[in-house]
Order: structure tokens, then C-alpha cells, then sequence
């Protein structure tokens, strides 16, 4: 046997970006291992990617271009070889550009991989097109709007750093699902005798990891980052030196908004006894260098960016900030060590194009007019599961009239309303650059196997696009290695006296956490900030607090999937349980509903059906969906975002994914 062993990169949207070794066995993956040379992950892979191989390997893989026969979503298609396919999308699109211009064509992508290439080969293209723009706000903007209200452009601290806090809090964040290594900081907080906090709207696996778990309701953060903060002021608590010297705003903060969050006013929002708010404020208080792991969870309400802003004040108020071990983390901010304006060629544009909410993907191709979407091209991601209200998108997709393509490595949901089907290599069949939004990490991987079947990387697809839609740029005309060797030829000061040899080899190489005090206008912590309409933090309600349906739906990651990829694994599928729901066995029996029944959850948008996990981790009036699950593997007809709406954040356009209500019926 001549099995070689070649390095790579997870390369999903997931924080930690393991290093990863993989055995090669005459062109294929025959096993894979984590990288013991990874600063952050240190050798291990979470149970998804250990068998990786699984996936890459897959029988469910596409192998060759398909045209649809049967009517939409029926998954009726014939094979056709890459030239028909390549010509019929070209003459299709220019046909749509004549007749309705080419902002009626819309690119539909997100994570599918993390690469910097792969992710962003269709910029150059659909800017040189003048197609329409898409605002990729699915995930997180709203975190990076409250973030920055307070901090600006301060640099994150490097996530090992929280191993140094005596009291790590887990706040949004189901760290033992979707940041596994960051549980290597929990233990040596641990070992060191500090204090785990985990805060969250349900007993996550994560909370067997912590001292204390807090449960509050869904999208009442804000409030309780207030209350701790009114504790703080009220008692004297606060750092004052750290405030005079580093913190704009906080008397203003302290006269104008606190009073009003007495601890009983925020137990009436948060749900948590007055007492426990004042304890928390204390221990918070007391403690050495308190350090903040904040989730995106808090952020995905109507309210998200205020709340996380909120919750960004705390630090500054106890001078955690300024302390090895304290401050807060929501992630880090790599972008610029690499020229990203050579790769996404906005100076392509022919003009001003409109630009469309990914989150709203189901009014964009129901209702949008002037010019009505015609063409849509999906790469990169699986709108018809992840994207929210999914019968609006499902009802778009199912247009006749709409000219649909998707790239992708499986049949997926969205796969079967296409026109045209294209099959996509996975990472470890093509060459990218990885950065990390949980690390300061960034690693180059060259393809380690041959391209399953006939798969080509979204890369080599739009330089087959671009030739044949005459679009001559030299861009268009380079290799994914091409593209990255020119990115690296910039130097960005962030990449300064990296280990190039190493990252040229394709070892995981380290970036410098930028220092240097806060980066705001005023270099300051802006608790006041002029520039928002909001100057100062105060509570929002989210979309739901009003609502008549009597639960809260939860729809959290599961640790064996991330979002929709990995559902071609039926031993992960199995690990899940099936698709269910959880509910707490008070609510269980007031519906007169049993552990194991199926039942149908349901709101004004959609009915979903799940089998039914009676458990007291879920507290009262919360129901919790974890995974997005495929169509084809959900017991119904739907799955989790036919319940969620295309409304959006306070602040930065972004997801409202856990702000919904529902109510919850027997099944049939
Ligand atoms: N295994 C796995 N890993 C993943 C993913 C996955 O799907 N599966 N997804 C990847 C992606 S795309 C991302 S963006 C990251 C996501 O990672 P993050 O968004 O940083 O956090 P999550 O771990 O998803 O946790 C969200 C948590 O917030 C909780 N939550 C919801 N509402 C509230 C609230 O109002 N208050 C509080 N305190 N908590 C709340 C949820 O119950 C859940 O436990 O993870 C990545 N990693
Ligand atoms: N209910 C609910 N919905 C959610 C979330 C949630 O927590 N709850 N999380 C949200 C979040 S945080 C995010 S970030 C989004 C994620 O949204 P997406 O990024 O769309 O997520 P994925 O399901 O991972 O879909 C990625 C697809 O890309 C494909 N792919 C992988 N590699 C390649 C490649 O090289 N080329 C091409 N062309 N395709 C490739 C995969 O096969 C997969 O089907 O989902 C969101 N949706
Ligand atoms: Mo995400």
C-alpha cells in the first residue's frame, strides 16, 4: 500500500479551523487525523470531521453536470457534459441580460467553505456582470455591530488568552458543539481554580462543562448585562481609574439609563431571580479578569446588535479590558492580512447595482420587481434549508420562469429546483488560504486528492463563466494557487514577520494580535457613542416579545452537523436522534403530548414536524430544534426554517434565527 500523508485544513464555517492530516491512497482519502502541529486544536477533530473522508468519498456525491427533466424539486435530471452545460447557462444569462438587464440575475453563496478563493470566486465575475449584489448577512452582523458600537476596531484578544481568567463566561456560545478547542481554555480555567459561567436559554451540552448555568429568556441578554451594570454602579463597584482613564460615557451611562434596571426590573425581563442578578453582578465584579466568550446565540433577534452592545459595556466597566485574561471575545477580525479588494474586483462594477439581504432571499424572488429576479446562482450554500422562511423561498425556487443554477457537492435541497446542476469539488480536492474568524490562524492548502467524478472548484467554474460570457479580464484567466500566490505578494501589516516558509509549506502559521489600545475615534471604550442615533445602550424588545403562540422555538447547532452540510452522513444523522424537538416535560404534559411522539410545530409562516424529546435541560415556554436538517431525511414535509421569518436585526441587516414563536400539536 502506498499511502502519503498531506496536510490541509477543515475548511467549514465553524471558528476553531483544525489543522488536519489526511492519508492519500492513489488519489483518494482513505483517512484523516488532526494536525498535532495546530496551535488551537492541537491534534483532535470534532466527531464530524474525523471521518471526513466519508464525505469527500461519498456515493451520494455529484459527479457530473445535470439538466433538469422533471418539474421542480422532483430531483428529475440526465447527466450532460460540462460544455452544454457552460453554453446553456451563457446563452440563458444573456438572454436575461437583454431582455431584463443584469441586475435580474442574483449569486446566492455563503460558507460553504472558509477559503478566501473558493468563497469569494464569484465576485470578479458577477461585479464584471453587473449582476445584482448580495449583503451576506446570514451568520453574525449583528454581533460585529454591537461589538463595534463600543470597541470599534480594537482587536480581539487571542481566544488561548481566556485560560488566564479566574471567571470564563460562556454567553450564546454552545462552545462543546461549535467551538470544541475553546474547551481547552475552559479546563485551564479550570485547573486553575477559576469559576465557568455558561448563559444561555437552555441547558446546552456545554453546561456539563460549567460551574454555573444561567437561563434566561430568549433575547433578554441586554437587560441582564444593564442589571449587572446597574449592581456595578449603584454599589461601587466599577473601576473607576480604568473609566477616567480609558472609557467615554460612563456617568452619562450610569445618570441617564441604569436607574431604571434595578435588579427587579431586569428579573422581569430576564426571568432570573433579582438575587441571582445582584450575585452575578458581584462575582463579576470581584473577579480578577473576567473574560466574556461571547456566542452569536444573543445576536439573532430583533434586537441583537443592542443587546450585544450592552453586553460589550460590561468589561469596560470593571476595567477587564485592560487585563491579561479579561476583556471579551465575540471573534476575531483577520480580514485584513490579505488584499481582498484583488480578489472581490469591486472596480469591476459597470455601475451602482442593487444589493439584496441573503436573509430575505424568499421576498427577493416572490416580489422584487424593477427588474424581477430571473436568473440565480447558487454556490456555496443550501438556501432552500438554511435560509430563513423557507416556504417563501421554496415558492421562489419552485418558478417556472426562474433560471436557476447550483454548484454543489450534493443533491441538496436546493440542487433540486435547479435548471442546471454543476458538481463541486470539496476542499481537499482544490487549493485555497484559510483564515479563521476564532483564531489568529491562517493556513494554505493545496488540493490533496483528485476531483471526485467530473467536479471542478467554484474558482475554475467562473473562469469557464467568464470565457464564455466574453468576459476577457486577466483574472479570470488565473489558478486558485495563481490567485493566492498574488494575495500573498501584498504585504498587509497584520501578516508582518510571519513564518512564510511555513505558510508557503502549508503549515498552520500565527498571526500577531494587533495591541496598541482601543481603535475608536475618540480612543476611547465608547459606552457614549455620538455617531449611532442610539447614543447610549438602553433595552429593545425583540420581534417576538409581544407574540400570542406560547413557546419560544430555539433553532441551535447541533455537534453533528453544521448547519446543513454533513446530512450525507447517516451515522451523524443517527447520532442526532432524527429530527427533533425538545420541550420540558411541564409543557409536554399540559398538551398531553409523550417523549417520542411526533409532533408539528407551527406559526403563522409554515408547520414543521419533528418527533418529540421531552426533557427538563428546556425550561418552560421554550422549544429547541437543533440542526437543518435536508428535506429528504425530515419526517415531514419541511424542516426548522419553514418557522423562521426573513425580518431582520436592529442593526447590520442580519438573522433573527431563535426570535419566532410557535405552538406545538400532536402529529397525524
Ligand atoms: N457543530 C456545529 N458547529 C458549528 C455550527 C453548527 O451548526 N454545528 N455552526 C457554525 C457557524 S455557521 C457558526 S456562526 C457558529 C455559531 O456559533 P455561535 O453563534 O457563536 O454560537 P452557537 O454555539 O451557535 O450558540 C448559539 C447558542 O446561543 C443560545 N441562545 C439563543 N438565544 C439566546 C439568547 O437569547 N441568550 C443567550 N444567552 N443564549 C441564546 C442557543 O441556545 C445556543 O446554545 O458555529 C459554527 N460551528
Ligand atoms: N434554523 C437555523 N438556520 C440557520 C442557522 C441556525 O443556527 N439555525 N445558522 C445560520 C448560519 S450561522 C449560517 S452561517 C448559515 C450557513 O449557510 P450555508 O453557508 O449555506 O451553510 P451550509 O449548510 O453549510 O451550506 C453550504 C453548502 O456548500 C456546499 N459546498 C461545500 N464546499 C463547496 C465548494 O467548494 N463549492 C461549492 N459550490 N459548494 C460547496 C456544501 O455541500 C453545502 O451544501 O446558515 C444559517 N441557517
Ligand atoms: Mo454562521
Amino acid at each position: 500500500m502506498n499511502v502519503v500523508t498531506r496536510r490541509s485544513v477543515c475548511p467549514f464555517d465553524c471558528p476553531d479551523t483544525c489543522g488536519m492530516l489526511v492519508q492519500v491512497e492513489n488519489g483518494k482519502a482513505v483517512g484523516v487525523q488532526g494536525d498535532p502541529l495546530h496551535p488551537f486544536s492541537r491534534g483532535t477533530l470534532c466527531p464530524k470531521m474525523r471521518r471526513y473522508e466519508k464525505s469527500v468519498h461519498s456515493p451520494l456525491r455529484l459527479t457530473t453536470p445535470l439538466k433538469r427533466t422533471g418539474a421542480k424539486g422532483s430531483g428529475g435530471f440526465v447527466p450532460i457534459s460540462w460544455d452544454e452545460a457552460i453554453a446553456t447557462i451563457a446563452e440563458r444569462w444573456r438572454a436575461i441580460i437583454a431582455t431584463h438587464g443584469a441586475e435580474a440575475i442574483l449569486p446566492y453563496s455563503y460558507a460553504g467553505t472558509m477559503g478566501i478563493v473558493q468563497r469569494n470566486a464569484g465576485h470578479p465575475f458577477f461585479h464584471r456582470m453587473g449582476a445584482s449584489r448580495l449583503d451576506r448577512t446570514i451568520c453574525s452582523p449583528a454581533k460585529g455591530a454591537g461589538w463595534e458600537a463600543v470597541m470599534g476596531k480594537t482587536a480581539t484578544p487571542p481566544p488561548e488568552s481566556a485560560g488566564k481568567s479566574d471567571l470564563l463566561i460562556l454567553w450564546g456560545i454552545n462552545a462543546a458543539a461549535t467551538s470544541i478547542h475553546f474547551m481547552n481554555q475552559v479546563r485551564e480555567v479550570r485547573q486553575r481554580g477559576g469559576e465557568i459561567w455558561l448563559i444561555d436559554t437552555y441547558e446546552t451540552p456545554t453546561a456539563s462543562a460549567a460551574d454555573r448555568t444561567f437561563l434566561v429568556r430568549p433575547g433578554s441578554d441586554g437587560a441582564l448585562a444593564l442589571g449587572m451594570m446597574h449592581v456595578i454602579a449603584r454599589d461601587g463597584l466599577a473601576d473607576r481609574d480604568f473609566i477616567a482613564a480609558q472609557v467615554q460615557g460612563f456617568d452619562e451611562l450610569a445618570a441617564g439609563v441604569l436607574p431604571e434596571f434595578t435588579p427587579g426590573h431586569c428579573a422581569a425581563i430576564t426571568g432570573l431571580p433579582p438575587a441571582t442578578i445582584e450575585e452575578m453582578a458581584r462575582a463579576y465584579a470581584a473577579a480578577k479578569a473576567p473574560f466574556i466568550r461571547l456566542g452569536s446565540g444573543l445576536s439573532r433577534y430583533g434586537n441583537g446588535a443592542m443587546t450585544v452592545r450592552s453586553v460589550c459595556c460590561l468589561p469596560a466597566l470593571v476595567g477587564a479590558y485592560g487585563k491579561e485574561g479579561g476583556g471579551c471575545f465575540p471573534d476575531t477580525a483577520t480580514g485584513a492580512a490579505f488584499p481582498m479588494e484583488i480578489l472581490t474586483r469591486e472596480d469591476l462594477m459597470p455601475g451602482a447595482a442593487r444589493l439584496v439581504n441573503m436573509n430575505q432571499l424568499g421576498h427577493a424572488l416572490n416580489e422584487l420587481d424593477a427588474p424581477r429576479v430571473m436568473g440565480l446562482y447558487v454556490y456555496h450554500s443550501n438556501p432552500a434549508a438554511v435560509t430563513p422562511d423557507q416556504n417563501a423561498v421554496l415558492t421562489g425556487l419552485s418558478r417556472e420562469d426562474l433560471f436557476t443554477v447550483v454548484h454543489e457537492r450534493f443533491m441538496t435541497d436546493t440542487a433540486r429546483y435547479a435548471d442546471i446542476v454543476l458538481p463541486a469539488t470539496s476542499s481537499l480536492e482544490h487549493s485555497d488560504i484559510y483564515r479563521s474568524y476564532g483564531t489568529y490562524c491562517i493556513q494554505r492548502a493545496r488540493a490533496v486528492v483528485d476531483p471526485v467524478g467530473e467536479s471542478k472548484c467554484n474558482w475554475e467554474v467562473f473562469s469557464l463563466l467568464a470565457k464564455a460570457m466574453g468576459f476577457g479580464e486577466e483574472i479570470f484567466t488565473l489558478t486558485p494557487d495563481q490567485m493566492i500566490d498574488r494575495l500573498l505578494a501584498v504585504p498587509k501589516p497584520l501578516r508582518a514577520g510571519i513564518d512564510e516558509e511555513a505558510l508557503a509549506e502549508g503549515r498552520p502559521v500565527t498571526l500577531a494580535a494587533r495591541g496598541g489600545g482601543f481603535l475608536t475615534p475618540s480612543g476611547k471604550i465608547e459606552i457614549l457613542n455620538e455617531r449611532l442615533e442610539e447614543k447610549l445602550p438602553r433595552y429593545l424588545p425583540t420581534h417576538e416579545e409581544q407574540g400570542r403562540l406560547p413557546f419560544r422555538l430555539m433553532t441551535a447547532p447541533t455537534p453533528y452537523a453544521l448547519n446543513a452540510t454533513f446530512y450525507e452522513r447517516e451515522e451523524l444523522r443517527e447520532s442526532q436522534g432524527g429530527m427533533q424537538l425538545k420541550m420540558n416535560p411541564e409543557d409536554a404534559a399540559g398538551k398531553g403530548l409523550d417523549d417520542g411522539a411526533e409532533v408539528v410545530a407551527w406559526n403563522g409562516l409554515g408547520e414543521v414536524t419533528f418527533r418529540l424529546q421531552v426533557t427538563p435541560k428546556v425550561p418552560r415556554g421554550v422549544v429547541v430544534a437543533e440542526g437543518v436538517w435536508w428535506l429528504a431525511y425530515a419526517p415531514g414535509e419541511r424542516s426548522v426554517n419553514a418557522l423562521t421569518s426573513q425580518r431582520l436585526t436592529d442593526q447590520g441587516g442580519g438573522s433573527t434565527f431563535y426570535d419566532n414563536r410557535v405552538d406545538v400539536r400532536a402529529g397525524n
